[in-house]
């Protein structure tokens, strides 16, 4: 029996496919004239994927379940949303536009319930998978006991599948059992510029496979599967399986009358094979050679729904690249858009009137009442809403605050998580922490002996059940609170992307912190910054960071990851040279990530704080003497805020050093040097130069706008600095990071730091190679603020 959905789908399905085509080419004509900004990428592409959403957003889809969209299918998904009421008519008339629709679907810029942002080919297909692993997560850890468990499932470009972090994702989710994810590749066999190699499809079969991978191949839709029926038709399925890839797309471009030349030239038998194609008109012929099985309903939805394990599947979908338009198959359609005479022609094919090109149900065969009772019992719209939340959780009155007369930032780290882990707050419940294979180098060893490693079936250490004596206790279970890694850094930001997404897809607070050595950061940047552009919540602790690698040389030192941290939005960056400071700013973290406020500046700070977001680390394995002082609550303020005077300078100040991170040692001597021979210097320990250069930057737009007494915290530092005072700032790192100070109100700075890739070394031989030991910074304090010749510096 018919499946009594179908007549639904299929009108829904020309509904979705106008409606995004429409989007697409009335954005184009609005903008074309205006600024000639043309809309590229995303006709061919969203056609392609057209009966496939179709199917499962309005058929097979669960509420629980979460979706990454390939990014060129977002008209697909804003034209769904518009049906489901959820998505304005003016914001797609304003795709692409000033504060419209969006490009790619994006979970913070669209307001259509987007679950994954995508754009950057392959971060959205591995975030499925690890957004199924923080499922599990929450699951095993008897949460979200009354929610049923979703699908995480990617619509995924077969050029896509080019993108290596998703093989490396792969291998991740193998090694953690992953389930419940579905990959559909839509297979079109196109990719921006070019028609795919041949064959590919096998080789994806044999890697699913490899991994465990359950392979569903979608390849020929049900009008095929009956032609093949008919006699002569297992000739046909031959010759569709031998066919190149390059070959089926023009004879797709070309038509009907095309497949007939080609079909009779290479199989016409004066038989049972010619009456079958003889038999079919032109229209009837195209029809049945493009009905692949990304185009045919009835298969989709038996393939969708015939899934009843929980077990990863990848759906290789045979698709047609512009499916249903008159560029259908056209290896140049990628950019390509419909000329006024074939959009005229798509225009009268969908039966939609000029002036009636957003109505609903235009052109559709069915009544609208009984459409509109359809679209209403969706089974993907009965959950009420889709984006959920938790509630914060409190940050222990009484932080731990290590104490030792020497430490590390990292070793502080290490310490203050271990103190946590001793405590059965809610805070500690819900942290979860992760590593890229650098779990115990990072200092994470003593909270994973207390918490136990993450796995959803326990397997016990071997070495402590034989009694071997080893410092670390790696039980893996389903209460344990650390998901180990392999080596790939993408993995470890998409993780901690979909960790800090929980409370929103999941209704369940975490509170994710991962580590990596610091100069990796590099390596997995594009998916940090797609977790940041999902406003995803986590802290990140890198370390070591900077020359303190110094015996590691070459490229193992960063030096730009001060400046990654400033200009990433969405992440909040601290240097901490203390370990009292890093309490500070960790007690700040775990609030900052759980923040979820309106967008208004701290009039203090000018900082957008309400708002919250995900906090970088950048820390280091030098050990340093900590200071013997006590916490006011101006000083740690001054910490959180970003920076405070370590001495403050005098009335008459020749020259102020400010300095970020480890390098505090070399600052306070250098300070200490100068100090018989330039008059009331200070010394200013700036904690987070990301923080105050965006007050800085804030306070001066508020000034601009009006607001004349707005003034953020390094304005206010800096204030009564005579102006003939020079700045030398120091950080292990690039020396820009720094730099601005001195236009805050104008003084001469000179700015040090590291510069080039570096030396094998000891610590001391590589600050004096860069110049940043204490004699460096006196050797610029003497040139930037003159005077009498200072003592304490030796010749150089
Ligand atoms: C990381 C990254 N590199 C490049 C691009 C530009 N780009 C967008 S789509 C695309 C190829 C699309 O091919 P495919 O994945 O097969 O999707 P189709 O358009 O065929 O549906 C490219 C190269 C991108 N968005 N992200
Ligand atoms: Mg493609």
């Amino acid at each position: 029996m018919s499946d009594p959905r179908l007549p639904y789908l299929a009108e829904l399905e020309k509904k979705i496919l106008w409606l995004s085509t429409w989007t697409i080419h009335n954005a184009n004509h609005l903008r074309e004239s205006a600024d000639g900004l043309k809309v590229g990428g995303h006709q061919a592409s969203s056609a392609s994927l057209a009966t496939i959403m179709t199917a499962l957003y309005m058929a097979a889809l669960r509420p629980e379940d979460r979706v990454a969209v390939k990014p060129h299918a977002s008209p697909v998904y804003h034209a769904i949303q518009y049906l489901f009421g959820k998505q304005s008519r003016e914001n797609l008339e304003n795709f692409r536009g000033y504060k419209g629709a969006q490009s790619y679907p994006s979970r913070t810029k669209d307001a259509d319930d987007v679950d994954f942002s995508t754009g950057s080919v392959g971060l959205g297909v591995a975030q499925t998978l690890f957004a199924s692993i923080v499922q599990d997560y929450v699951k095993a850890h008897g949460w979200a006991k009354e929610r049923r468990e979703g699908r995480m499932i990617a619509l995924v470009g077969d050029a896509e599948m080019d993108e290596g972090n998703i093989f490396e994702a792969l291998l991740e989710g193998w090694k953690q059992g992953v389930r419940n994810t579905w990959w559909i590749i839509d297979y079109n066999r196109q990719s921006l510029d070019a028609v795919i190699r041949e064959g590919l499809y096998a080789r994806f079969e044999a890697l699913f496979r490899a991994f465990g991978w359950d392979v569903v191949t979608l390849k020929y839709g049900s009008l095929l599967e009956e032609a093949f029926a008919e006699p002569g038709g297992d000739k046909l399925r031959d010759w569709i399986d031998t066919c190149p890839n390059q070959l089926y797309s023009a004879l797709t471009f070309q038509g009907g009358a095309a497949w007939r030349k080609r079909l009779m030239d290479d199989l016409g038998d004066q038989g049972p094979l010619t009456a079958l194609i003889e038999k079919r008109s032109d229209a009837e012929l195209a029809r049945l050679m493009t009905n692949l099985a990304g185009h045919d309903l009835p298969t989709l939805l038996e393939a969708f729904e015939g899934i009843g394990h929980d077990r990863p599947v990848v759906f290789l979908a045979y698709t047609i690249k512009g499916f249903g338009l008159p560029l259908a198959g056209h290896k140049d359609n990628h950019a390509g858009l419909l000329t006024p005479t074939q959009f005229a022609a798509y225009r009268e094919q969908a039966g939609v009137r000029e002036g009636h090109e957003w109505d609903r149900f235009e052109g559709l065969a069915l009544p609208e009442d009984e459409l509109e009772a359809f679209l209403e019992k969706v089974p993907f719209r009965t959950g009420g809403e889709r984006r959920l939340s938790a509630p914060a959780l409190p940050v222990p009155e009484d932080f731990p605050v290590p104490h030792q007369a020497s430490l590390s930032t990292q070793q502080g780290f290490g310490m203050i998580l271990n103190e946590l882990g001793r405590s059965d707050t809610p805070l500690a419940e819900r942290i979860v922490t992760t590593s890229p294979d650098v779990t115990v180098s990072t200092n994470l060893g003593p909270w994973v002996n207390r918490r136990g490693l993450f796995a959803r079936q326990s397997l016990a250490d071997t070495f402590k059940a034989e009694r071997i004596p080893s410092t670390f206790n790696w039980d893996f279970k389903p209460e344990g609170q650390h998901i180990e890694l392999g080596i790939a850094e993408m993995n470890l930001f998409i993780q901690l992307s979909a960790l800090g997404l929980s409370h929103s897809l999941f209704g369940e607070r975490l509170i994710p912190i991962g580590t990596l050595y610091d100069p990796f950061i590099s390596r997995g940047l594009d998916a940090l910054n797609y977790a940041c552009y999902q406003d995803s919540r986590f802290i990140l602790a890198a370390t070591p960071s900077g020359i303190t690698l110094a015996p590691e040389g070459g490229a193992h030192q960063s030096i730009a990851t001060p400046l990654i941290g400033m200009s990433q939005d969405g992440l909040a960056s601290f240097e901490p040279a203390y370990v009292d400071e890093l309490s500070e700013i960790m007690r700040f973290a775990f609030e900052y990530v759980q923040r979820d406020g309106s967008g208004e500046p701290d009039e203090r700070t000018w900082l957008r704080d309400e708002t919250g977001g995900s906090i970088y680390l950048r820390l280091s394995t030098r050990s340093i003497e900590q200071p013997n002082r006590k916490m006011t609550a101006e000083l740690a303020q001054g910490i959180v805020d970003g920076a405070y005077w370590l001495r403050e300078p005098g009335p008459n100040a020749q020259v102020i050093v400010a300095y970020s991170g480890v390098i505090a040692p070399e600052a306070i001597e250098a300070v200490g040097l100068m100090a018989e021979d330039r008059r009331d210097v200070g010394l200013l320990a700036v904690t987070s130069a990301d923080r105050l250069n965006a007050g800085w930057t804030a306070a001066q737009r508020a000034r601009e706008r009006g607001l004349v007494h707005a003034r953020s915290h390094i304005e206010r530092l800096l204030g009564d600095l005579p102006p003939h005072c020079g700045i030398v700032t120091v950080i292990d790192g690039h020396p820009a990071t720094l730099g601005w100070l001195g236009a805050v109100h104008g003084h001469r700075t000179r700015s040090l730091g590291v510069e080039h890739f570096g030396q094998t070394g000891t610590i001391a031989d590589l600050h004096r190679h860069y110049g940043i030991d204490a004699q460096g910074i006196v050797a610029a304090a003497e040139m930037i603020a003159p005077g009498r010749p200072i003592r304490h510096l030796k010749a150089l």
